[in-house]
């Protein structure tokens, strides 16, 4: 069985077995409503048509993934598009039968997730996709809990691309009935296929912001149940959190979003979750991918050298600078030793079999903390797309250079 996982609810689901859900065209009056499942697995109230199972299963159906309509049970319309089993939530077409990259975002309180998520998912449809030749579009109805993709887009990137608004903190898990709603990216390619065979031509990205103070939550029930599924994961921290770092900037105290966690007390909490989630045996190190992003790297534009990778760009080819990358990742960690934080390198080799460090900023120079407003020159990334072009290159979407 053909096994992937909800992009929207994150549970396994066996995509040859999608279910349908009506768009309400059939010969009788169908009616939109909220679909308690829905409700229940990703909090979305939103109405929609009937969801319902395909037709009980056909021998000549059992290998292959079953028939391409079924006719709703109410107004008999035949019913093309698929939806999650679970929590009923419409899935693009493309999950049929594949798999989808699962990359998680997580990190702590103030570390940049969502200013980094948001000029990401930006960056991504702006400019990779022309870099790549793709067509990545932001897909379902709902991102980030947003009612529609122009909320999201005005909500979001509008608000801090036009109006120069840093967003305002995330709201915890438990003050959205323990939910969040992912951002879900398409990322789709002609690819030639050189050995034949029939590698798929679109990934799908689902992306979740959630709030620092979640990750140090035991119980919040959603953060496991999403490290437990991700493929690949980002971890942002924040260079401001690291005392030696601090002390060769002028930060004000605005600036200074720091909990009681440190950042290593950060990471050994995700590594703690991963190592039961994905059935770590004891004396092994984890798998999975781990891109460690630091974030809020135009603080220290001054103090760097110009000839220093991190304040170059991997260039405009359309693959994973693998050089570039080994390079920026060796710079940061020389970065790391000088901020004394080499404790956190030491975490990330003994527990860790595939990871890398990154420097990014997502707003590329220092916005005015206090007022809580982006600098006037505007949003001007740097790097933000590194940490997911590696990941992507390990899920063999993007080719390596
Ligand atoms: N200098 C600099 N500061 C940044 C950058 N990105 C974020 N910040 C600062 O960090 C603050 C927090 O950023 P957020 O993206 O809201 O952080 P978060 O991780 O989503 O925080 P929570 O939602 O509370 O978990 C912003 O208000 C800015 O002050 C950046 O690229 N450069
Ligand atoms: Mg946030
Ligand atoms: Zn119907
Ligand atoms: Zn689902």
């Amino acid at each position: 069985m053909a096994q992937t996982v909800c992009p929207f609810c994150f549970r396994r689901i066996n995509s040859s077995r999608l279910w349908f859900q009506c768009l309400g065209q059939g010969n009788v009056e169908c009616t939109k409503e909220v679909d308690e499942a829905r409700v229940r697995l990703t909090g979305s109230k939103a109405e929609t048509f009937p969801t319902f199972p395909m037709p009980s299963d056909r021998s000549e159906n059992r290998l292959s993934s079953g028939p391409a309509s079924a006719p709703c049970p109410k107004c008999g319309y035949k019913a093309r598009r698929r939806a999650c089993p679970e929590c009923h939530t419409a899935l693009p077409n493309e999950l049929t039968g594949s798999t989808n990259a699962m990359i998680g975002l997580v990190g702590a309180r103030g570390s940049g997730k969502t200013v980094l998520m948001t000029v990401a998912v930006k960056e991504l449809r702006r400019n990779v996709g022309r870099r790549f030749g793709a067509s990545i579009q932001l897909i379902a109805d709902n991102p980030d809990g947003f009612t529609s993709r122009s909320a999201y887009q005005d909500g979001r990137e509008a608000s801090l691309y036009d109006r120069g608004n840093l967003p305002p903190q995330t709201e915890l898990l438990a003050a959205r009935d323990g939910h969040a709603t992912p951002v879900v990216l398409r990322w789709q390619q002609e690819k030639a296929r050189l050995f034949g065979g029939n590698a798929p031509d679109s990934t799908l990205m689902s992306f979740v912001d959630t709030a620092g103070e979640d990750l140090g939550d035991q119980d919040t029930a959603f953060t496991l149940k999403y490290l437990a599924v991700c493929d690949a994961l980002m971890i942002t921290l924040d260079p401001f959190a690291l005392p030696g770092a601090r002390a060769r900037l002028n930060l004000p105290s605005a600036a200074i979003l720091v909990g009681e966690d440190t950042p290593l007390d950060v990471v050994s909490h995700i590594t703690e979750v991963l190592k039961v989630e994905h059935e770590v045996r004891r004396r092994r190190r984890i798998k999975i991918p781990i891109a460690v992003v630091f974030t809020k790297i135009d603080a220290f534009y001054s103090g760097l050298d110009r000839g220093n990778p991190i304040m170059s760009t991997a260039g405009l080819m359309p693959a994973y600078n693998n050089g570039d990358g080994a390079a920026v990742h060796e710079h940061m960690l020389a970065l790391l030793h000088e901020w004394g934080a080499s404790d956190i390198d030491a975490h990330m080799r003994l527990n860790y079999d595939d990871y890398r460090y990154f420097g990014v900023s997502a707003l590329g120079a220092e916005p005015d903390y206090v007022g809580g407003m982006v600098a006037p020159g505007g949003v001007q990334p740097h790097r933000v797309e590194d940490p997911l072009l590696w990941l992507l290159s390990k899920t063999k979407t993007v080719p390596v250079a």
